[in-house]
């Protein structure tokens, strides 16, 4: 069965702000409380996937989340009208205002893992949504997630969407950001790699010091059983807890993957020939070779590649058979990143061809080109089912511009985020997006 890989990119929200809310992501870290510009986030974002559509890639969107998180606020005792809750909790508990607040859904990658219908046992795309429970800010984005999946992924003859794993660190699930799906063909059987920093019942794994392991592998292994996954397919990896404590957060800030293709760094793993070793076995059972694309330490150290988030790229499939890169800009700044990407182009190799993107807003919050997306491998039949209001078109493209230049605010600062005023600009906007996409009941 031949299938269409479609990038399902955040479309990012109004109140994109930096709160500095993620520990162990180096970014979030280093521009706390700087000001944002919500209007620029979202056009930048719209423009990497207006061009990515246009270039005859499959893509769509998934829409922002409602903001703030009232139901959060309130549980935790902030009471009154809205207007009293956000003063309240302004005063005396900010940095939980911006929890409530953050704009992260639109780093789609960390959305849900999937599996597309050619690797579940029961022939349908299966999604469990993520629960992200290391970290308050993205802990409870998994409702909504599910809530959106389930809307665009309605006909349960072709999708099942799981709701997230137990909220509890055992279970701590990051996504599609620790999740690489490699193959022949995108509508082939294939191998899916679960990357994961820590197990919480082997005592003996190695674990990181400084900075925490997000995904457990009795996460990793829980999704496969519920994807219903072959055991003979399904490859199980630890992530380096070295890199990690470097700012390494997912996977996907040293390692993606695409067809046969594994680019990734050589410290990527704790154990990288035994996870090669693995790769191989598994992807001999698809009848595909693995094209491993190490990039040396010597060439590009781990702090370069987190600088300039040279893995956090989306290796794409071209129709001749080549792969191109999408990168972001950063990556043309760090110089050993810079000379390492000519390399690789003129080299010969499946990688072709750069295609460079301004992400400068999500990337000051440590999401690059690859976070901003969820990929789907879909068949023709499954693409049709799907909800066609979600396809980026050039018409939806300019739709969307005019709703960004019509809601957002172009500057964002921490204290604005006690302006009642901004709550209700953001559910204005929410309530024209569900009609705009065809989407009547996407919020409560
Ligand atoms: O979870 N940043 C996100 C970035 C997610 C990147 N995703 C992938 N690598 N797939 C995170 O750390 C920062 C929010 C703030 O500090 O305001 C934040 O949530």
């Amino acid at each position: 069965m031949s299938a269409r890989e479609f990038n399902f990119d955040g479309l990012v929200g109004p109140s994109h702000n930096y709160a500095g809310l993620s520990f162990g992501n180096v970014a979030s870290f280093s521009n706390v409380k700087s000001a944002s510009n919500p209007k620029l986030a979202a056009l930048q974002g719209l423009a990497k996937m207006r061009a990515l559509a246009a270039r005859g890639f499959g893509q769509a969107l998934l829409p922002p989340q409602d903001r703030p998180n009232f139901r959060l606020l309130r549980s935790i005792g902030f009471t009154g009208t809205d207007a009293e809750v956000l003063s309240k909790a302004a005063r005396e508990a900010p940095v939980i205002l911006a929890c409530a607040y953050s704009a992260s859904p639109m780093w789609t990658a960390n959305a849900a893992t999937v599996s597309p219908s050619a690797d579940s046992a029961d022939g349908r795309t299966h999604f469990t949504a993520a629960n992200l429970n290391n970290k308050l800010h993205r802990a409870f984005e998994h409702e909504q997630s599910a809530r959106a999946l389930r809307a665009i992924f309605k006909d349960e003859k072709h999708f099942a969407v799981h709701d997230a794993l137990p909220g509890t660190p055992a279970f701590g699930d990051e996504g599609a950001a620790n999740h690489t799906r490699l193959c022949k063909e995108h509508g082939s059987a294939g191998v899916e790699l679960f990357v994961y920093g820590r197990s919480e019942f082997d005592a003996g794994a190695p674990a990181p010091r400084k900075y925490p392991a997000r995904q457990t592998l009795e996460a990793s292994q829980a999704v496969a059983r519920l994807h219903g996954l072959s055991a003979e397919r399904t490859v199980y990896v630890q992530q380096n807890p070295d890199v990690i404590d470097q700012g390494v957060f997912h996977n996907d800030v040293i390692a993606v993957g695409n067809a046969n293709a594994l680019f990734y760094h050589e410290q990527a793993f704790a154990d990288e020939a035994g996870a090669l070793d693995q790769l191989r076995r598994a992807m001999g059972a698809v009848g595909a070779d693995l094209n491993a694309i190490r990039v040396d330490t010597a060439h590009v150290p781990v702090a370069d590649a987190v600088a300039s988030y040279l893995f956090n790229s989306q290796l794409l499939s071209k129709a001749d058979g080549k792969m191109a890169l999408v990168i972001p800009h950063e990556c043309q700044e760090v110089g050993s990143v810079a000379r390492y990407l000519e390399n690789l182009v003129a080299g010969g190799g499946v990688v072709d061809e750069l295609i460079h993107f301004d992400l400068r807003q999500s990337m000051r919050n440590g999401g690059g080109p690859a976070c901003l997306r969820l990929r789907v491998a879909l068949t023709d039949a499954e693409a049709a089912a799907m909800h066609q209001g979600v396809l980026m078109t050039e018409a939806l493209y300019h739709t969307l511009v005019a709703w960004v230049e019509k809601h957002y605010r172009d500057r964002l600062e921490p204290a604005d985020l006690a302006d009642p005023q901004l709550a209700i600009e953001v559910h204005n906007a929410l309530e024209e997006l569900s009609r705009l996409l065809g989407l009547p009941g996407l919020y409560d």
